[in-house]
């Protein structure tokens, strides 16, 4: 798989704000916030997108969810929030590198454009 930011996040070697670090993945805020509350959370394998994804990552994506929530959590969103996955150039993805999107903060419009 292509290098891509977030391989250079995960690196260290260009800054981010992190919300978590464990073992298998990082969350940190979205450079280009689309909510008061955007976070990004990442395997820190690189798995270009949700398309290639297999039945063994089943408990990885499980668990980039579950941080997703804990950080939603821990940053009050007790009002709501969305976890967004974008595949591909029609889903929107610009980061060849699988993320979840955490939106909150605001009411948030649906259906998305
Ligand atoms: P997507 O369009 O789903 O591939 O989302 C990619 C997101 O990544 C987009 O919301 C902007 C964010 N992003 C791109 N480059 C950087 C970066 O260098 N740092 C951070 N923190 N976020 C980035």
């Amino acid at each position: 798989m292509a290098d891509t930011v977030f391989g250079k996040i995960i690196r260290g070697e260009i800054p981010a704000r992190i919300e978590h670090d464990d073992d298998s993945c990082l969350a940190f805020h979205d450079v280009a916030p689309q909510a008061p509350v955007h976070v990004l959370v990442i395997p820190k394998r690189p798995i270009r997108a949700l398309a290639d994804l297999g039945p063994g990552d089943a408990a990885l994506v499980g668990h980039l969810v579950v941080v997703a929530t804990q950080i939603a959590a821990r940053l009050g969103l007790a009002d709501g929030y969305r976890l967004v996955v974008n595949c591909g150039r029609d889903g929107g993805q610009s980061v060849d590198h699988l993320h979840v999107h955490l939106l909150g903060g605001r009411a948030l419009g649906w259906p998305p454009g």
